[in-house]
């Protein structure tokens, strides 16, 4: 699928991958350690204690665990080692897919593939950087690829697809038949068997294939109890292959980004795990270049068991069609969702398209900081057993190829056929408002600790727990000069805002590869130039990932009026959902700042705007309730990530909305029952915080705290 829009010269990982280790003395050196004590003399040590740990935290478990089938797996793995090292072939290494290429034969309309299970060496980064031995998919003949071999046809198409299962183990592989489809219709391989699917395409989506070990094994999930991807051990993360019906004569030119996990050890302290987009993980996923001025379509596959809200910098997307993997709903124009964020459930799928406005670098990423942050864990993957608190002060400035991130976030370089089309697009507007927003520490308070806020001149009158809310003005130049005065680097990030890539907040990036932003050293100024071209409700957060910043407080709602609207903050009602520290075992989610807010006080009769925002590190699905009785109460959909809803979506509803991280939602509440309301926000992570609502009629007595913010 080499695309009109995007160039592949960067982005053909998989080739760089398959340069940078043709020997394959190399896989040997990474496996011969563990395998052959005898014929390691000429072996490196580092990798040799690489795999002699992978091999002693699979012992572990299977100490703790009983998991007998593990071990059995890892001996095998070491077998086939053996076996590859007495031949030339040597384990081969899992290459990276960058789902550009279908794989198998289309011939008058019958689409035949010959797919394997295998076993291999995998190096998520750098072709010579950590090498993780896994199971993956190949198509017969061709090495091992992970996501695995992509199966693509046009609707109509009768599919033959046989799969060898080259494992030591039973399996169960899932996904390849008619679409929409059942989970439960899967088939199993004993060892060294092969079967044949046969089945017609059925509708158009992006579905995926995968697969997972079983059999008669005492740790084994039985697939007849359980076929979902959820039960699937996160080491065999990477048995997973995209499945595309297109619509017949529709446009292929698209990108194919799945999202896998490999993770062993979860709950435990030997835990270890790594996120990848087509089988890298940042700094090394693909770099992608699009132009100016042409739409992108991306199709995005979500093989993991977690939910990624998926952001992107500087631009909207269109939401046009999701799946469950199973069944896909194609979204009518005026059911399109507009937004920055997408949250993407495990197992599930998103197709959109984007419009590159504006040139330089921008960033699509994970907003979860678990998943963006490369050595950054969080103590929840570690259980109550495992590290209290993790390195809460990264110095990102030590590795500037990061730029303060790792694993799910790829970069986009928009570029412009047409340089005259740039210069008119950034013909600036004369500058009329001015903010001064400094980043300082701030001292512990009975429920917050000390850490790193916000104050904002002319409107802070201290350094409160979270950044108050930042008021500019649609289409008003707007400079916000942000000073550091904390003894650590920063950035700050417009979140959501439609803005030149210098002023996005991502440093080391973010502008172009000559000019770009800089992270604010201690002691130091940035200034971002900012016009606003729509009302909304968005997000200032820190952008260098800084997870001590974050949960300190260095985040707070950016709200963009209307021309002549004043903020009202008696009926507009921000309400801004963060963690109070590092480890979500231990410390509580805050609403603005507070985990114990107090009363608020609304009349009936009066129409309020509540916008929210999930700020949290971590916190993917913050289920957001408003409840009068045991029933939720009613409110109306207004917009979402700042963006206005079409009269469609702007329906009055129940109250009940999960939002995700890097989400904004704004609600229109027009109470007409007096009576004590409970907004919940509740983490599928642990931990809630109610703010408590009373609704009085007009005229009475407690009427008049109405009025107070
Ligand atoms: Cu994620």
């Amino acid at each position: 699928m080499a695309g009109q829009t995007l160039d592949g010269s960067e982005g053909s990982q998989g080739t760089t991958e398959i340069k940078g280790h043709a020997d394959p003395a190399c896989a040997c050196v990474q496996v011969a350690p563990i395998t052959l004590q005898g014929c390691g003399e000429h072996k490196m040590k580092t990798d040799r204690r690489k795999i002699r740990s992978q091999f002693a935290q699979r012992e572990s478990r299977t100490r703790h665990g009983g998991l007998l089938a593990r071990c059995a797996g890892f001996a095998a793995l070491c077998l086939v080692a053996i076996s590859c090292l007495a031949s030339d072939g040597g384990v081969p290494n899992i290459l990276a897919n960058n789902n550009r290429m279908p794989a198998g034969q289309l011939n008058s309309g019958v689409f035949t593939l010959h797919l394997e299970l295998r076993e291999g060496i995998w190096h998520p980064e750098a072709g010579d950087g950590r090498a993780i031995p896994v199971y993956s998919f190949a198509e017969e003949g061709h090495d091992p690829i992970t996501p695995g071999p992509l199966i693509r046809v046009p609707r109509g198409t009768e599919l033959h697809i046989s799969v060898h299962n080259r494992l030591r183990f039973a399996v169960a592989v899932h996904g390849l038949h008619q679409h929409p489809g059942s989970a439960a219709d899967y088939m199993e391989l004993a060892l060294d068997e092969t079967k044949e699917a046969r089945f017609p395409a059925g509708e158009p989506g992006s579905y995926f294939y995968w697969a997972s070990t079983l059999g008669g094994k005492a740790d084994r999930r039985s697939p007849a109890s359980d076929a979902s991807l959820e039960a699937r051990h996160l080491d065999e993360g990477l048995m997973s292959g995209t499945f595309i019906v297109d619509k017949q004569g529709s446009n292929t030119n698209d990108r194919i980004f799945v999202i896998q996990v490999w993770a062993k050890g979860l709950f435990t302290s030997n835990f270890v795990g790594i996120l990848s987009i087509n089988g890298k993980s940042w700094p090394y996923t693909e770099r992608l270049r699009a132009r100016l001025g042409q739409p992108e379509h991306w199709r995005i596959v979500n093989v993991t068991p977690f939910v990624h809200p998926m952001h992107l910098h500087g631009f909207y997307f269109y939401v046009d069609a999701v799946s469950d993997g199973e069944t896909e709903h194609s979204y009518i124009p005026a059911e399109r969702r507009m937004v920055v964020t997408e949250p993407v459930h495990g197992g599930h799928t998103f197709d959109m398209t984007w419009l590159p406005e504006r040139v330089g670098n921008w960033i699509f990423h994970c907003h979860i900081l678990d998943h963006m942050m490369g050595d950054y864990k969080s103590p929840v993957l570690y259980g109550p057993d495992g590290p209290s608190l993790i390195s809460a002060t990264m110095r990102h400035e030590d590795d500037p190829t990061r730029m303060g991130m790792g694993e799910l976030v790829m970069g986009i370089t928009v570029n412009a056929d047409n340089a005259h089309l740039v210069a008119a697009k950034v013909a600036a507007l004369p500058l009329v408002a001015e903010r001064h927003l400094y980043a300082r520490e701030r001292p512990a308070s009975p429920y917050v600790p000390a850490g790193p806020s916000f104050f904002l001149e002319g409107v802070s009158k201290d350094v409160e727990p979270i950044g108050p809310p930042l008021v500019i003005t649609r289409g008003e130049r707007t400079a916000i000069t942000v000073h550091n005065e904390l003894k650590e680097a920063t950035a700050i990030h417009w979140h959501g805002l439609e803005i030149e890539s210098y002023y996005d907040g991502v440093p080391l990036w973010a502008g172009t590869s000559q000019h770009a932003t800089p992270y604010i050293a201690p002691g130091d100024s940035f200034t971002a130039f900012i016009t606003p071209p729509r009302a909304g409700t968005f997000i200032y957060h820190t952008h260098w990932n800084d997870v001590r910043q974050l949960t300190g407080g260095m985040y707070g709602a950016l709200l963009v009026l209307e021309p002549r609207q004043k903020y009202d903050p008696v009926t507009d009602k921000v309400f801004v959902i963060g963690r109070a520290g590092v480890n979500e075992m231990r410390d509580p989610l805050v609403l603005n700042g507070s985990p114990q807010p107090g009363l608020m006080v609304l009349l009936a009769g009066q129409t309020y705007c509540f916008r929210f925002i999930n700020i949290t590190p971590n916190d993917g699905t913050v289920r957001t309730s408003l409840i009068l009785e045991d029933h939720p109460a009613k409110w109306r959909a207004l917009a979402k990530d700042g963006a206005v809803l079409s009269p469609p979506q702007a329906t009055l509803q129940d109250a009940v909305k999960d939002v995700s991280v890097g989400e904004t939602y704004d609600f229109e509440f027009a109470p007409t029952e007096p009576g004590d309301y409970a907004l919940t926000f509740r983490s599928l992570l642990g931990s809630e915080v109610t703010q408590m609502i009373a609704v009085v009629p007009p005229g009475s007595a407690f009427s008049v705290y109405a009025s107070k913010r």
